[in-house]
């Protein structure tokens, strides 16, 4: 199994969600979502910190071969995304549904970004072997190189998730209120992992963006949030 990391936004009592979408609108968590989840890293150096330039962070080419991140979700995440931003450019969707034929007969079917599959552990194996550096598994796609993975969603694929050894970090936008929610994180075992100081937090934050990031809180609207980062021990 590959690792990956998860990405959520959750209020004080982790609610993620209300009536199959978000509770909240955070256009500048939002747009982190965007980066965090389409910078691919650096080639060369596995510990390259330089700063990219502001257009450059997503998707990199290696003679020919286009270097992007997966995102992994469930049915209902997908289903929430809006049309125009679905499916998310720049980086290799993947669907999580019981149901083989999900896609079949959408437009999204013919697209090379996305893909379904009918369990997680499925979703995983399909991205692991578009990771492995000889090139793509499935022919008929351009080639492409999977490299980070993100689990984006939503509860019943982070409750799954959340349990993986293989999941290295939890990407936590924690909102200070309290929202009406109907969908919700799961709790974050603290012998499992550990919540990473603002210091350590901004520099993972930094490894995986490619820009500096406060790691204090945000003000936007009657909101106030962090972005905090939880480590597997
Ligand atoms: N993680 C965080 N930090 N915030 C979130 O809102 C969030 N949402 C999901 C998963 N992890 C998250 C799942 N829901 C889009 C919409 C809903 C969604 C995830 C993504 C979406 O439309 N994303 C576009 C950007 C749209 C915009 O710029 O407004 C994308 O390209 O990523």
């Amino acid at each position: 199994m590959p690792p990956f990391s998860i990405v959520v936004a959750a209020d004080q009592t982790s609610g993620i969600g209300l009536g199959g979408d978000l509770p909240w609108r955070l256009r500048k968590d939002m747009a982190h979502f965007l980066r965090l989840t389409s910078t691919v890293p650096r080639h060369g150096s596995q510990n390259d910190t330089a700063i990219a330039p502001a257009a450059d962070f997503s998707t990199q080419t290696d003679h020919g071969v286009q270097r992007i991140n997966a995102c992994i979700m469930g049915r209902k995440t997908w289903e929430s995304i809006p049309k125009k931003f679905r499916p998310l450019s720049g980086r290799f969707n993947v669907i999580v549904s019981h149901d083989p034929h999900y896609l079949a007969g959408e437009p999204e079917q013919l697209d090379p970004m996305v893909v379904s599959a009918t369990s997680f552990e499925a979703a995983l194996d399909l991205v692991q072997s578009l990771q492995a550096s000889s090139g793509p598994a499935i022919s008929d796609r351009p080639s492409i190189q999977i490299e980070r993975v993100f689990l984006i969603g939503g509860s019943q694929l982070y409750s799954e998730g959340i349990e993986s050894k293989e999941c290295k970090y939890i990407f936590l936008t924690r909102i200070h209120a309290t929202v009406e929610c109907d969908a919700f994180f799961p709790e974050i075992n603290g012998s499992e992992y550990t919540l990473l100081s603002a210091e350590e937090a901004r520099s993972v934050l930094e490894e995986y963006t490619q820009q500096i990031l406060e790691t204090t809180a945000v003000e936007e609207g009657r909101y106030s949030y962090e972005y905090t980062v939880y480590r597997r021990n």
